[in-house]
């Protein structure tokens, strides 16, 4: 289902896949990557560097991933997790129907991104991208609200196999991807529930497919 090129978006559409997911091995752009291969679309991975001239050409920004759908240009990568599901809406990944359904969605998302995340983000920021100048110790405060963030996870996904109930969906790819980074940057995860949950959901085999096919590094 994918092939990976080389910054190169100049093709037609009569060549190429679909789906663009532009991006760097070890980014964000994984969860993108597996949220196309749960669905079974045909992508390609563009393949690029961190702020890119092809990314700032996509992206305000200049971050990945970003996914290409025709002429349509989608940022971030939950926003583009919760396009695909609701593009896809026959794969059943997406919100619940409704306002209700569509409100539970964003506040698992928001809390994925802005909750769960942010910690993993600041270490990753104070460690490799800030400035030297600007850079401080920001391990214990970002071990401790990550704690404190597992302790919410494990509340929300009581009585739960999926953070949606019994299906899976975008969710569980947003916040399994989180989880695989949390894992592979040695943060501590204290609980039982989270951790069986997180061997749930990366145990997929689209995650191990989009993880050999970009997501992860080489
Ligand atoms: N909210 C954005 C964050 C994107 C982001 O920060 N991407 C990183 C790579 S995972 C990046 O490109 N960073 C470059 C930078 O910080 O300048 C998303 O979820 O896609």
């Amino acid at each position: 289902m994918a092939a990976v090129r080389h910054d190169r978006l100049t093709d037609t559409a009569a060549e190429s896949p679909p789906y663009k997911a532009v991006g760097f091995r070890g980014s964000r752009v994984s969860r993108v990557l597996w949220m196309l291969e749960e669905l079974e679309a045909p992508y390609e991975f563009v393949e690029t560097e961190l702020r890119s001239d092809t990314l700032f050409a996509l992206n305000p920004s200049g971050k990945c991933p970003v996914l290409i759908d025709g002429d349509l240009v989608v940022t971030d990568s939950a926003a583009i997790c919760v396009y695909l599901a609701d593009k896809h809406a026959e794969r059943n990944m997406g919100a619940a129907s409704g306002l209700a359904g569509r409100a539970e969605m964003d506040s698992w998302m928001h809390f994925a991104q802005s909750e769960l995340e942010a910690p993993l983000w600041n270490k990753l920021r104070h460690r490799y991208l800030l400035p030297q100048e600007v850079r401080v110790d920001v391990g214990p405060a970002v071990a401790h609200d990550f704690a404190s963030e597992v302790k919410a996870l494990d509340r929300r996904l009581e009585r739960r196999t999926y953070a949606l109930g019994d299906r899976f969906s975008a969710v569980d790819v947003l916040v399994g991807d989180i989880g695989a980074w949390a894992r592979s940057s040695r943060f501590a995860i204290g609980s039982d529930r989270v951790n069986a949950y997180l061997d749930r959901v990366l145990s997929r085999p689209a995650r191990a497919r989009s993880q050999a096919n970009g997501g992860a590094f080489k």
